[in-house]
């Protein structure tokens, strides 16, 4: 059996993921090619609950290193119970965030923090080893934008990201744009800036020229 894509989205807050995942879902199984939707932190029972842990509470509430563990372990359960054995049966996977938000959120947000950056590396390989997704929209939003949009939407108590101050926001998604620049080939990156009708061109003409 051919096994699935496994897509992923990122960006920094409201920049618009979650709704060009349902769009760019809608494209893939208008095509007749069967996907699975899912995201990060969660995406399985085990990492749902990690979670809750990670993104309710106060923006300060674990130091670096446990954060990083934190978003690890719930990635390896969400791997283990979820993304590899949907790939194996041939279904695409598209995830809202995945690896690359560790090392744009723990790694660059805080400030470009050498020791940080390799310990999410690290630890990416330990729990995932050479796996990567085949294509990944970076969703590049102007951080005022996005904040704004995120807030605008109300009813959600998980926006411990959300109050970091504006330079982590900068910090994060400058991050985003140096992590894409070093594999252009598996990195599309997308103005998000653009209305949600111009991104969603945007992205489909970025997969059909890659994948
Ligand atoms: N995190 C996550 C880490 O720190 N490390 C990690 O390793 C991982 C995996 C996840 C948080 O965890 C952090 C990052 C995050 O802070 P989350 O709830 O999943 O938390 O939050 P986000 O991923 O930021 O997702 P959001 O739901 O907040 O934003 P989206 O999905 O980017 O945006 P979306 O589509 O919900 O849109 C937001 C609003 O903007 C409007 C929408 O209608 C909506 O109201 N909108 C637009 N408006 C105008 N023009 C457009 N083009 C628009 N597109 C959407």
């Amino acid at each position: 059996m051919v096994k699935g894509y496994f897509i992923t989205f990122e960006g920094g807050e409201g920049c618009g993921k979650s709704t060009q995942i349902k769009l760019f879902a809608d494209y893939l199984r208008g095509k007749g090619i069967s996907c699975l939707l899912t995201r990060e932190p969660g995406g399985s029972q085990g990492a749902e609950e990690i979670r809750a842990l990670l993104l309710k509470g106060e923006a300060n509430k674990w130091d670096k290193v446990t954060e990083i563990l934190l978003f690890s372990a719930a990635r390896r359960d969400h791997l283990v119970k979820k993304i590899w054995p949907t790939l194996e049966n041939g279904t695409t996977v598209i995830s809202d965030r995945f690896a690359d938000s560790t090392m744009a959120y723990q790694g660059y947000g805080y400030g470009i923090d050498e020791e940080s950056i390799k310990m999410v590396s690290n630890t990416y390989q330990m729990i995932a080893s050479n796996f990567e997704p085949d294509l990944t929209f970076i969703l590049d939003i102007n951080p005022e934008i996005g904040i704004a949009r995120s807030i605008a939407r109300s009813g959600n108590d998980e926006q411990r990201f959300e109050h970091m101050d504006l330079t982590f926001h900068h910090n994060l998604r400058n991050g985003f744009l140096e992590i894409a620049k070093q594999n252009p080939k598996r990195y599309a990156i997308i103005d998000a800036n653009a209305s949600i009708e111009q991104v969603h061109q945007d992205i489909i003409t970025q997969f059909e020229e890659r994948l």
